[in-house]
Formats: C-alpha cells, sequence, structure tokens
C-alpha cells in the first residue's frame, strides 16, 4: 500500500511537470520537425525558405556547431537585398540537431532579442512560428540543453 501510494505521487508529479517543460519550447505548439536529410547529424543548420527548403531544395543550407557572432562571414548568393548575399538576415528555417539549445539573435555579436531553439528541434518557419523571418543575424550555443543561459 506504501508503495503505491509513492507511485501514484511520482505519476502525478511527472505530469505536473510534463506541462511547463512542453511550453517552455517555443516550438511546442506544433509537433516537434524531424531532422531533414540535408542537416548532418550534431549540426546547427539553417535555410533561406521554409520547411528546411522543401520546395527549393537546390538552395544548400547554411550550418555552425559552435556560437557565431556575425552570420555576415557566411557567404550565400542567394541572400539578396540587405543581407548582401551573406547568411545575415536572411534565415527563414532552422533544425537544431546540436544537444545544446542556442539564442537565436536578430542583432550581431548575440545581443538585444532572440529567441531559443531547444536540442532536435526546428522552426519550419521563423516568420510564422516567432515573428522572426529574415532577422536572425548570430547565433549562440548554449552549454547544455537547457535554454537558460
Ligand atoms: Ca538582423
Amino acid at each position: 500500500m506504501f508503495h503505491k501510494r509513492i507511485v501514484t505521487t511520482v505519476a502525478v508529479l511527472t505530469a505536473a511537470l510534463g506541462v511547463p517543460l512542453a511550453n517552455a519550447s517555443p516550438a511546442a505548439a506544433a509537433a516537434k520537425p524531424s531532422r531533414p536529410s540535408t542537416c548532418e547529424a550534431n549540426w546547427f543548420c539553417f535555410y533561406k525558405d521554409d520547411q528546411f527548403n522543401k520546395n527549393n531544395p537546390r538552395d544548400t543550407r547554411g550550418r555552425v556547431q559552435q556560437t557565431q557572432k556575425d552570420l555576415r562571414v557566411f557567404s550565400h548568393p542567394t541572400c539578396k537585398g540587405r543581407s548582401n548575399g551573406t547568411w545575415n538576415d536572411c534565415m527563414t528555417s532552422v533544425f537544431n540537431d546540436t544537444a545544446a539549445c542556442w539564442h537565436l539573435f536578430d542583432s550581431l555579436n548575440n545581443i538585444g532579442g532572440y529567441h531559443n531553439l531547444g536540442a532536435h528541434d526546428g522552426y519550419v518557419n521563423l516568420g510564422t512560428q516567432a515573428d522572426y523571418n529574415d532577422v536572425v543575424s548570430s547565433l549562440k550555443r548554449g552549454g547544455s540543453s537547457s535554454c537558460a543561459f
């Protein structure tokens, strides 16, 4: 009887914890996307168009594994306009296959506003999901799956 009560308590705690943890993820409203075949395991990949370039597969993805404070260092000729041929202000979908949480900043040098992206998760459309289409300018990798950094 004592044992049974403990099991019940643990189940209730787990259920209670499950709700806020799920809501902490910005992509929680939609099902987590699967890693696209164009994003290698353990990389953070970004794409010019939505759904990981599903409808524009010839456009190649960009990728990083570490913090990048200035996305202007990566050229990408199809990023036009203010992107000036770089990944700055150009990404529309991203997939994070690293084990860490990342912050996606709208400014250079990892300052100002940002959105979180947890491990093995993605935004299929940064515009509709986060109002962040074509604005990300720098990326910061956290030290773990925690987004509190
Ligand atoms: Ca920007």
